[in-house]
């Protein structure tokens, strides 16, 4: 792997090199000897990278899978066209009659005019024209680029609206270039949602066990697989942040008596917001995976602690487990000892080994595009972060104990006999101790550097996004999407694995990749050296 490391490099001038060296790191999963990983810092001008923007963060990941909240783009039209359902996040509305608006893309679609003059005219009229034709409970500003440029206030804007409409209407300070990454996009997603949703609504909840799922959106439909599992085991889900989800279970969240979070990147602020203000423990769950998606349900009846759900989700872990194992041992025995990579996101680079691991794969490298230290190396590493100037760009709410609402769900007895038990409270352990030694992992890799590994290793199969999707397949690696899954999907709980090991045997045992000839191949010609000075 130090060799390895030393050619994805050693092309770079200096000062590149300098920077990617951080960003690359050869594992140790013992906390001890785990190297720290360079991240959460600004792409290098140049490279070919796969990060998208804090708009796209904000509005195309936290708020995307929103039906109800009737989400407006301020901005040229190309913003809100692209980040409109090309990341498959799916819902249901309960009745045919209810509100769905993401087939939908709102937009101001600002033109040079707006530039030039200022657009607050032009989103002021976007929204009334939206309410009068859709009278939704909630509408979304969102700013791109040129919004934060030239300084439209959509805050501003927001606060007239909602007073004039009498509904509720947030802005977001999403401008693309707010931090480095996506990841902006969702710290600012949690903040608004926090500051003008959570809590909105009080009723209770009859129910014995209920939770919030945060951190799923509901891509292929995953979510519809949680909520069917989690009502099987007598688990009532208040709101889901925020795939399938709505304006009024988000309002009334506060109510559950516990965060289960899945992608810890993208909505953490929440659940420490929550845990602040109204006493919510969090934990961390991972649904990806059979035997994480075991283990999860088994954490959160650990929680409660009630023998009847305890049992109950024993019944439920049995009966799905039995159906899994019939494909797993039969896909494994074609799998076993071929090699992956992962380059996605925040978490899915990290969840997705585990599928891999259960059809006896190994992960030989792997990364996230947008993803934090603690999300690396886990929360422990958290106190020694440095905050630089872009991250101190983005707003960091202070929170305190709500007067009447804040109930601690657990006494400190009881949370330190969990402990006890081997509970973990507010933890996440980040992806490198689960990672074996020896293997590469590398944060916000690039184009150039994906090109070296696969010429080096030649992966089995290489996951990425559309962008990196072809170039890698026409190097005869199959490149599986684990962000939109191609069409593909659900993969999350048991269904959900038993569908991703079938994906995964078929791609990998595929014969077709052994026929491709990458365009150079055949025309050595196009292989021409360029005479370096
Ligand atoms: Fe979380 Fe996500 Fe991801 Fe993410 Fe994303 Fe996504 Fe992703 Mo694409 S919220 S960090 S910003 S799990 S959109 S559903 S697939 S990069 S790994
Ligand atoms: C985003 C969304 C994205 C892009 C996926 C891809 C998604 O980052 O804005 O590059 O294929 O999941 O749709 O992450």
């Amino acid at each position: 792997p130090a060799e390895v490391k030393e050619e994805l490099i050693k092309k770079y001038p200096s000062k590149v090199a300098r920077k990617r060296t951080k960003q690359i790191v050869i594992n140790h999963p013992d906390p001890e000897s785990m190297p720290e990983i360079g991240a959460n810092v600004r792409t290098v001008p140049g490279i070919i990278t796969q990060r998208g923007c804090t708009y796209a963060g904000c509005k195309g990941v936290v708020l995307g899978p929103t039906r109800d909240i009737l989400n407006i783009t301020h901005g040229p039209i190309g913003c809100g066209f692209y980040s409109w359902l090309t990341r498959r996040n799916q819902t249901r509305p309960p009745e045919e009659t209810d509100e769905n608006f993401m087939t939908y893309c709102f937009s101001t679609d600002m033109q040079e005019d707006d530039i030039v003059f200022g657009g607050e005219k032009k989103l002021k009229q976007a929204v009334q024209e939206a309410f009068d034709i859709f009278h939704p409970k909630a509408i979304g500003i969102f700013s791109t680029c040129p919004v934060g440029l030239i300084g439209d206030d959509v805050h501003a804007v927001a606060r007239e609206m909602k007073e004039k409409l009498g509904i509720n209407v947030f802005g977001f300070s999403c401008e693309g270039y707010k931090g480095v990454s996506q990841s902006a996009g969702h710290h600012i997603a949690n903040n608004q949602l926090f500051k003008h949703v959570i809590g909105n609504d009080d009723t209770p909840h009859p129910e014995k066990f209920k939770i919030n799922l945060l951190g799923e959106y509901n891509i292929g439909g995953d979510a519809f697989v949680l909520e069917d599992l989690l009502e099987r085991c007598g688990i009532k889900l208040v709101a889901t942040f925020s795939g399938n989800s709505s304006y009024d279970a988000f309002a009334n969240s506060h109510t559950a008596d516990l965060n289960a979070i899945m992608c810890h990147r993208s909505i953490n602020y929440v659940a420490e917001m929550m845990e602040e203000k109204y006493g919510i423990p969090w934990i961390k769950v991972n649904f990806i995976g059979a035997e994480s998606s075991a283990k999860s349900l088994r954490k959160i009846a650990a929680y409660f602690e009630d023998a009847e759900l305890m049992e109950r989700v024993e019944q439920v872990i049995a009966e799905e487990m039995a159906k899994v194992e019939e494909v797993r041992s039969e896909i494994r025995s074609r799998c076993e000892g071929k090699t992956a990579m992962l380059f996605v996101g925040g978490s899915r680079a990290h969840h997705y080994q585990d599928l891999f691991r259960e059809i006896g794969m190994k992960v030989v490298a792997a990364g996230y595009e947008f993803a934090h230290r603690d999300d690396y190396e886990g929360r422990r590493v958290l106190p020694n972060i440095k905050v630089d100037a872009d991250s101190r760009n983005i707003e960091q709410l202070t929170v305190e104990p709500d007067p009447e609402r804040y109930r601690p769900r657990k006494t400190e007895a009881e949370r330190q006999r969990l402990k006890e038990q081997g509970f973990e409270f507010s933890d996440y352990e980040g992806m490198m101790s689960e990672m074996e030694r020896e293997s590469l992992v590398i944060d916000d890799i690039s184009h150039y550097e994906s090109e070296k590994l696969i010429e080096i290793y030649k992966p089995a199969v290489f996951c990425a996004g559309i962008k990196e999707k072809y170039a890698v397949q026409k190097m005869g690696v199959p490149c599986k999407q684990l962000h939109s899954y191609d069409y593909g999907g659900p993969y999350a709980g048991f269904e959900g694995a038993i569908n991703f090991y079938k994906e995964i045997d078929r791609l990998v045992n595929s014969k077709i990749w052994g026929y491709i000839q990458a365009p150079w191949q055949k025309n050595p010609e196009i292989t021409a050296t360029y005479a370096v000075k």
